[in-house]
């Protein structure tokens, strides 16, 4: 189809499940077989590339796709212009200076004159600029975490998760330098029918978003304890009120978010809620 959008996600590796996921929740089907390269959707307007995520942020600049999936420390580092037009919450990470652990560090200082693997050299290179900090920069596209142990550098610049990589190769994080999730890209010259798509991708995703963050809360109470409750349990106009086969109680309906709740679980006990049932909502749309 002519006006299909081209979304370029992931292959294989730390995106592409959630990438996929979020796809497939905002309901748009679609066949990823092993080893394809490009799968067009059987009810959107939309195909897929599957790339390396270095190659993402170049592909939408260039609109050979119109979208795509990245993470911000890809996008970034590459420095294409295109548009961030939503943070995804997935694929979380940090980029961290580390260095020998058994080394003494005083502040970032300790890199004056030094040496610094990473495959990340122009992230780095912003940050000792802005640091005013002189450093060699080596830049390597792998295996960043040996390069101290094999005398390669004296620090690295890497990608920290759990930080367990660190520990294994004997090293440890002194300065965290970029925070990094992904993030969904596009063209920044995209046609009018194609923002007409986008824009119907971006309500879906929202929708997915919206309900991940909010709980469907049910509850048993005594009706004199109801406008207590209510009051802790702010929804998302005002939440229902059914009254209970037994005398004097009713069940209260409402969204909320997890953490709203979770502050206000022991109060909401305290003025008498019982059997209270916390239900994930799958999409909601306001
Ligand atoms: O093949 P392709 O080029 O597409 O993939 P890739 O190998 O370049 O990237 P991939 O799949 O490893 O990661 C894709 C994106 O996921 C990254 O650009 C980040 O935005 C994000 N991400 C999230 C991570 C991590 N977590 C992560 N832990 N990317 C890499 N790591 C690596 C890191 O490089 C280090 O080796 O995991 C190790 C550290 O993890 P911990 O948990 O031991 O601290
Ligand atoms: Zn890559």
């Amino acid at each position: 189809m002519e006006n299909n959008i081209r979304i370029a996600v992931q292959k294989s590796g730390r995106l592409s499940e959630e990438s996929l996921k979020l796809i497939k929740e905002c309901g748009i089907k679609f066949h990823n077989g092993a080893g394809k390269l490009k799968s067009t959707a059987t009810n959107f307007p939309v195909e897929f590339l599957f790339l390396r995520d270095d190659d993402i942020p170049g592909y939408v600049a260039d609109g050979v796709a119109d979208l795509g999936i990245v993470g911000e420390n890809e996008l970034v580092e590459k420095n294409k212009d295109v548009t961030v037009l939503k943070k995804l919450g997935f694929s979380k990470c940090r980029l961290s200076l580390a260095i020998p652990k058994g080394e003494e560090y005083s502040g970032v200082g300790y890199f004056e004159g030094k040496n610094i693997a990473t495959s990340y050299p122009k992230i780095l290179g912003d940050y000792l600029k802005l640091k005013q900090v002189q450093a060699e920069i080596h830049e390597i596209s792998g295996s960043v975490e040996i390069a101290p142990s094999i005398g390669l550098a004296e620090g690295i610049c890497d990608i920290v998760s759990s930080g367990s990589t660190l520990m294994m190769n004997g090293l440890k994080e002194v300065e965290e330098i970029f925070q990094s999730e992904a993030v969904l890209i596009c063209n920044n010259a995209l046609p009018v029918e194609k923002q007409q798509i986008v824009e119907k991708l971006l309500f879906r995703m929202d929708a997915v978003q919206k309900g991940k963050k909010n709980k469907y809360v049910l509850l048993n109470a005594p009706n004199a304890s109801i406008d207590k409750i209510i009051s802790l349990i702010p929804g998302m106009r005002s939440p229902t009120i059914l009254p209970l086969a037994e005398e004097g109680w009713s069940s209260v309906h409402s969204v909320i978010s997890e953490d709203q709740f979770w502050e206000n679980i022991e109060e909401l006990r305290t003025a008498g809620a019982q059997g209270i049932l916390v239900v994930p909502i799958e999409k909601m749309v306001l």
